[in-house]
């Protein structure tokens, strides 16, 4: 029986370009003088997987021996970026391989800018699953993670005259050297038809699903590496048309009619759907959730019978979370298996399902929580909907017994009668779930006090708080090797598996020396920064200015028009008042608007026409430039985290669940100005109030403001400033003669303005003088940098996934 040492797989430099080579000759059949680029990249890749793979071998094999608890978990959306350099980090062979390709007259860089990320997410709940991997497989924790394997993910934003263009991504143009298919790993999805109920000689009542058709769910390996550790599988279901389903129509000798059903089924996994208003009459979106949790569950009860174990302890070896409500379905979906295909009693399968799952809510918008319509439900899922029924048949009878008062009662159920009948996802989930939990400590609390209020009432101990976090390995040291090295320097290199130990810089941010060290390290990323900003925009940036981003999904809540505000007060300055004393500052936006959000999408149409004025006017060019980055993704993220010297957090508070590209600014040393939303509250609480740039309503003040009836005209009309710069939108110079343009936005702030744009417009821009003031004084800055990165520690996903493990999981790490 060979070991797992077979082959090429070593890491000297040396062996690194032969295994490139070889990779080049014989997997892809070219020499280097015809070989492209996508090729050369291939190879690597190709190197660097098999030596993943050795690793991740290594970790299956101490699973099997250990039969230890472990968890699977459920994401509609992964973000990973790009493998390749973070494989190369995780593997410590980044510099071998830098040399091993320069002896080949090769640049690394080059080959990693080659790589097409896989964009199978919206933005942080995606990037948020893809963290914990990371952490997940450096800490050993035995685990799983399963999705759909979309063959375009979320759209390609073009920007085209400042509006937001969309076209298909076709990620998987290339191929895709780091997934390995599992053509054995298949399983069988049903969709809609009936139900039969029978009773057998002994009165006993069967229930068979009669489908009216069935898919194939394949599954697609990607290995995941951990830092100086074995890896874990990212196991993603493709859908495909399955042998019987075609038969028939074979038979009857057509063809055609057999091709399209095959490509009908295949539509299952084609698209990512982006976070849109309207998601909840999208059947095919109620298809692609179920699909995926009925693969994966069937893989997990395969895995745990394969253990030679009994399906009544299943929630003995695994825990199932679920992001979101996407995977929700999941809980009808055991029970049928447990009850229908396994003939286990409904009590007993509803004790393994309720301790199994685990539920993680990520947003308390109304109009983000998921409901499905009764009416497809019961078209798509017909046995679903009946197993749901009695969940929350038996539910509500427990409640009565609780002397729960009616009003409560039908708050409660999983069942909206309200309107159009509606199956209320995070009920489900929250029913059938052993643990509850929100993504920082306010959303958490928030949680308790509106969504999910009744049911904290009744399981209080079954609520908890889990902070996000974010890879450190990926989000510093893969993405901002300047800053990595002088840490490395200081404090050595144990911050890379514990990031507490940055607390060992505090006292360097008395040390001028450092401090300047730490000021050139920034200029250096700012430049960096800035190339990619001509790249992308055109648009010439000077890397000595104050470098102020908001990059994050566009949404009204978010307030990326606040932060436009902002600019055209400074720029009325500029203009108008002649005031040079502003310090030369560029703003820099990046971010997706869904395809069906209006106010979204004018928005950036707002922050491109901004900045077309400000960029082309010599009187204003060299104090302001206003930038918006087109396509963010992880890719671009990585180098836009160490360039920025501002970060912008201004949600309005309670909307925002957490955050996390707050922490990976913070993490690269830029400050935070921001309001007390989500995660932003507890970085304060860390890296000191005095480090931090605090401005806004607090969600108690914007609960009262709201119930004493908010009237954001008269905020407009009582101040000076605001009204100029509100009626600036309107301006033939901004609007260039079409009036109409902004004024949506316009109309909205002053008659409705759902966000508190209004109310806290002073605020912000007071704070923002104060920010301009601190910049000033770049010692001080400087310092304020260093303690915001010593103080990051917390927001580690590897504490998180801890949290998790002990609050929720009760899973053990393996040792390696
Ligand atoms: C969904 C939708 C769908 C309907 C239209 C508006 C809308 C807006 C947002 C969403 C997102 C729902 C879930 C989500 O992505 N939440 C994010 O999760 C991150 C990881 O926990 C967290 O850091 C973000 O604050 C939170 O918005």
């Amino acid at each position: 029986k060979p070991g797992v040492e077979v082959g090429n797989i070593g890491l000297s430099k040396e062996d690194i370009k032969t295994s490139f080579l070889e990779k080049l000759f014989y997997s892809l059949g070219r020499i280097p003088v015809v070989a492209t680029p996508n090729d050369l990249y291939t190879s690597l890749a190709l190197a660097v997987r098999d030596r993943v793979f050795r690793k991740y071998v290594k970790s299956l094999e101490q699973y099997a021996e250990e039969d230890a608890r472990g968890v699977a978990y459920l994401s509609a959306e992964y973000l990973p970026g790009p493998h390749l350099g973070n494989n190369l980090l995780n593997l410590e062979i980044m510099e071998e391989t830098r040399e091993a390709l320069a002896e080949l007259n090769l640049d690394l860089e080059e080959l990693l800018k080659e790589e097409v990320e896989p964009g199978l997410g919206n933005g942080g709940l995606g990037r948020l699953a893809s963290c914990y991997m990371d952490s997940l497989a450096t800490l050993g924790i035995p685990s799983i993670a399963y999705g759909i394997r979309y063959e375009f993910g979320i759209f390609k934003q073009e920007i085209k005259e400042g509006w937001q263009v969309e076209s298909t991504d076709k990620w998987l143009h290339n191929g895709n050297p780091w997934e390995v298919i599992r053509p054995e790993i298949s399983f069988e999805v049903k969709f809609g038809g009936y139900t039969e109920h029978t009773r057998d000689e002994n009165d006993k009542l069967h229930i068979e699903w009669i489908p009216g058709s069935e898919v194939k769910g394949t599954a697609y390996d990607t290995p995941i590496l951990g830092y100086q550790s074995n890896g874990i599988i990212l196991r993603l279901w493709k859908a495909e048309a399955t042998e019987s389903f075609d038969f028939a129509a074979y038979n009857l000798g057509d063809y055609y009619r057999a091709v399209e059903k095959k490509m009908r089924s295949e539509n299952i996994t084609k698209v990512l759907y982006p976070n849109d208003e309207n998601l909840s009459g999208k059947e095919l979106r109620l298809k692609q959730q179920y699909f995926f949790v009925c693969c994966s569950l069937q893989d997990i009860i395969r895995l745990h019978l394969l253990q030679g174990r009994k399906l009544e302890s299943l929630h003995e070896k695994f825990t199932i979370q679920l992001n979101d409500t996407h995977p929700s379905i999941a809980v009808p979906e055991l029970m049928r298996l447990l009850v229908d295909v396994y003939h286990m009693e409904w009590d007993a399968a509803w004790m393994v399902t309720c301790k199994t799952f685990a539920y993680t809510n990520h947003t308390l918008l109304p109009e983000a929580l998921e409901r499905w319509p009764v009416s497809l439900i019961r078209n798509l899922l017909p046995r679903h909907l009946e197993i749901i029924y009695e969940i929350n048949s038996r539910f509500i009878n427990e409640l009565r017994g609780h002397n729960f008062t009616g009003d409560q009662i039908s708050r409660m159920s999983l069942v909206d009668e309200s309107g159009e009948p509606t199956i209320r996802m995070a009920h489900l989930a929250t029913v059938g779930s052993y643990m509850i939990n929100g993504v920082s400590a306010l959303h958490s609390g928030l949680l308790k006090k509106q969504v999910l209020k009744d049911f904290a009432e009744l399981w209080p101990n079954k609520f908890t708080n889990v902070t996000n976090g974010v890879t450190h390995r990926r989000f510093l040291a893969v993405s901002n090797p300047g800053l990595s090295a002088l840490l490395s320097e200081k404090i050595g290199k144990d911050w890379l598996t514990h990031l507490d130990k940055l607390k060992g810089l505090e006292s360097y941010s008395e040390d001028e020396t450092f401090r300047r060290k730490w000021m050139e390290v920034k200029l250096e990323n700012k430049r960096n920064l800035a190339t990619q900003i001509k790249e992308l925009t055109g648009i010439d940036i000077n890397p000595e200015m104050l470098i102020d981003v908001q990059v994050k999904r566009i949404h009204e809540y978010k307030r990326q028009h606040l932060k436009v505000l902002h600019i055209l007060s400074l720029y009325l300055r500029v203009k108008k008042e002649k005031d040079t004393s502003i310090p030369p500052t560029a703003f820099v936006f990046g971010g997706k608007a869904a395809p069906g959000y209006f106010m979204a999408k004018r928005i950036i149409k707002l922050i491109t026409a901004v900045g077309e004025l400000i960029n082309n006017d010599p009187e204003v060019n060299k104090i302001l430039k206003v930038v918006f980055l087109p396509n963010f993704s992880v890719k671009l993220a990585q180098h836009v985290y160490p360039g920025a010297d501002l970060s912008e957090q201004i949600s309005m508070a309670g909307k925002e669940a957490s955050g996390t590209g707050n922490m990976k600014f913070a993490l690269n040393g830029a400050l935070t100005i921001g309001t007390l939303d989500g995660a932003n509250v507890e970085i304060r609480e860390e890296v000191g109030e005095e480090n931090f740039f605090l401005f806004g309503l607090t969600t108690d003040e914007v609960e009262n403001k709201k119930a004493q009836g908010y009237h954001p005209y008269k905020i407009y009309a009582e101040n000076e400033n605001l009204k100029k710069v509100m009626e600036f939108l309107l301006s033939d110079e901004l609007t260039r003669g079409d009036t109409e343009l902004f004024k949506p936005i316009y109309n909205n702030l002053l008659h409705q303005d759902p966000y508190l744009l209004m109310e806290d417009y002073q605020s912000y821009i007071e704070q923002m003088e104060n920010v301009y003031h601190v910049w000033q004084d770049r010692e001080k800055w400087a310092k304020m940098s260093i303690l915001n990165v010593a103080r990051m520690g917390k927001f580690s996903s590897d504490r998180s996934i801890q949290d998790y493990c002990e609050k929720i999981w009760k899973v053990e790490a393996i040792k390696v």
